[in-house]
C-alpha cells in the first residue's frame, strides 16, 4: 500500500497540556508518529511516497484564511507578550456571547488572540507547531494524490491530527483539518462525492462543521458518547446535516465499555448508511484511541478488533484513503495502526 509521512512533524513537540485546570504531560507527542512509521517499515508492505508540497490553497479551501494567517504567525506574536514556556495554551475563551449585541470585534487587536482561535486548553501551540500541522496537510495531500492516480488505498500518517479543526477554530490537538482538506481536494479533482468515515474515539467535530451542509460530502462519525467525552459540544445523533446537507451527518455516539464486536457492528451500521449516497471515494480519519489500553479513552476494543476493521473497510469496495488521526497509546499503536492497513490491503 501506498503511505505518505513527513519527519516534519517533529517540529511540533509540546510538552504540556492542560486538563480540569491543571498541567499533565503532552499526550499528542512525535513518539507516535515514529511508533507508527516503524511497524509499518518492519511489514515491509508500504512504499512511502515522496510528500509533495500543496501550499496554502487547499487549506483555504476548507479554513478560514485568517484563521490560517494566524497559525502561521501565532508563536512569534505569542512569544512576544509571553515569553517563558515551551507552549502557548490559552486561558481566556472568546465565546461569542460575551461580546453579544456588541460590534463585531477584531481579534489580532489582543495579544491573547490564541483565545479567538483555539477552542480548548489541552491544545498545545508549540514553536514548530505550524510547520508540522502544514506538513500533515501536505501528508494528507499526496496520499490523495495516490488515490487520483487509480490507487486503491492509501493511507497518510498525518501528526498533528486534524479532525477537531473547524473552519474558523481549532483545538484538541488538531490546527488544520487532514481530512476535510483531502476530501475537498478530491471533490476539486473531479469526484463527485466523498464520503468520511470517522473511527477515531472522539467525535470528529471538525469535519462534521466544514461539510454540515453540502450535500457531496457524507460525514459520519463512530466515537465516545460526547455527554462524557470531548468535544462535549458536538457529535449527537440527532445532528444530521443542515439545508442542502440535511441527512448527510451521521453521528453513532457509544457508551463507555463497549468491547470488539459493539464497537465493529457501529462501525458496520455506519458504512451500511453510506451506501444510498453513492460516493466514488471513502476517507478514513482513523484513530486508534478506541484500543483498551490507550490512555484517553475509556473503550474495551482489543488488539484484535483492528485487523477486522480493516477488512470491513476493505469490504466497502471503493477507493480509500485513510489519514491518521489519534491514539496514545504508544507502545501499541504501530501494531494496531498496521493491522487496519493490512486489513484493508486483504493481507
Ligand atoms: C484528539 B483526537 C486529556 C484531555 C484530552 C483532548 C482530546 C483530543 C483528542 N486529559 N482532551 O481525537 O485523538
Ligand atoms: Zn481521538
Amino acid at each position: 500500500m501506498k503511505a505518505a509521512y513527513s519527519p516534519r512533524h517533529a517540529a511540533h513537540e509540546p510538552r504540556r497540556e492542560l486538563a480540569l485546570g491543571a498541567a499533565e504531560p503532552a499526550h499528542e507527542i512525535p513518539a507516535r508518529a515514529e511508533a507508527i512509521r516503524a511497524a509499518l517499515d518492519e511489514d515491509g508492505g508500504f512504499e512511502w511516497l515522496e510528500v509533495r508540497e500543496h501550499g496554502l490553497g487547499p487549506i483555504e479551501a476548507v479554513h478560514d484564511a485568517t484563521m490560517v494567517r494566524f497559525v502561521e504567525r501565532a508563536w512569534r506574536d505569542w512569544q512576544r507578550w509571553f515569553p517563558e514556556g515551551e507552549e502557548a495554551i490559552p486561558w481566556t475563551f472568546a465565546l461569542p456571547s460575551l461580546r453579544e449585541g456588541m460590534e463585531p470585534f477584531e481579534p489580532s487587536r489582543t495579544r491573547h488572540e490564541l483565545g479567538w482561535w483555539c477552542f480548548d486548553t489541552g491544545n498545545p501551540f508549540t514553536a514548530g507547531a505550524a510547520e508540522a500541522a502544514r506538513a500533515s496537510v501536505d501528508v494528507a495531500l499526496t496520499a490523495a494524490g495516490a488515490i487520483l492516480v487509480g490507487e486503491r488505498a492509501a493511507y497518510g500518517l498525518c501528526r498533528p491530527p486534524g479532525h477537531h479543526a473547524a473552519r474558523a477554530v481549532f483545538g484538541g490537538f488538531c490546527f488544520f483539518n487532514n481530512a476535510g482538506i483531502a476530501a475537498q481536494h478530491l471533490l476539486d479533482a473531479g469526484a463527485s462525492r466523498v464520503a468520511l468515515l470517522d473511527v477515531d474515539y472522539h467525535h470528529g467535530n471538525g469535519t462534521q462543521q466544514l461539510f454540515y451542509g453540502r450535500a457531496d460530502v457524507l460525514t459520519a462519525s463512530v466515537h465516545a458518547d460526547p455527554v462524557r467525552e470531548f468535544p462535549y459540544f458536538t457529535g449527537f445523533a440527532d445532528e444530521v446535516g443542515t439545508g442542502a446537507g440535511r441527512g448527510t451527518n451521521l453521528n453513532v455516539p457509544l457508551p463507555a465499555g463497549v468491547g470488539d464486536d459493539e464497537f465493529l457492528a457501529a462501525v458496520e451500521s455506519a458504512l451500511e448508511r453510506l451506501a444510498p449516497f453513492a460516493p466514488e471515494i471513502l476517507v478514513v480519519p482513523l484513530g486508534v484511541d478506541t484500543f483498551r489500553g490507550d490512555p484517553l479513552g475509556d473503550f474495551d476494543v482489543g488488539r484484535e478488533a483492528y485487523h477486522r476493521l480493516g477488512r470491513l473497510l476493505a469490504g466497502v469496495g471503493l477507493p480509500t484513503l485513510v489519514l491518521q488521526e489519534g491514539g496514545y497509546a504508544v507502545a501499541e499503536l504501530g501494531a494496531n495502526v498496521r493491522d487496519v492497513l493490512r486489513g484493508l490491503d486483504g493481507r
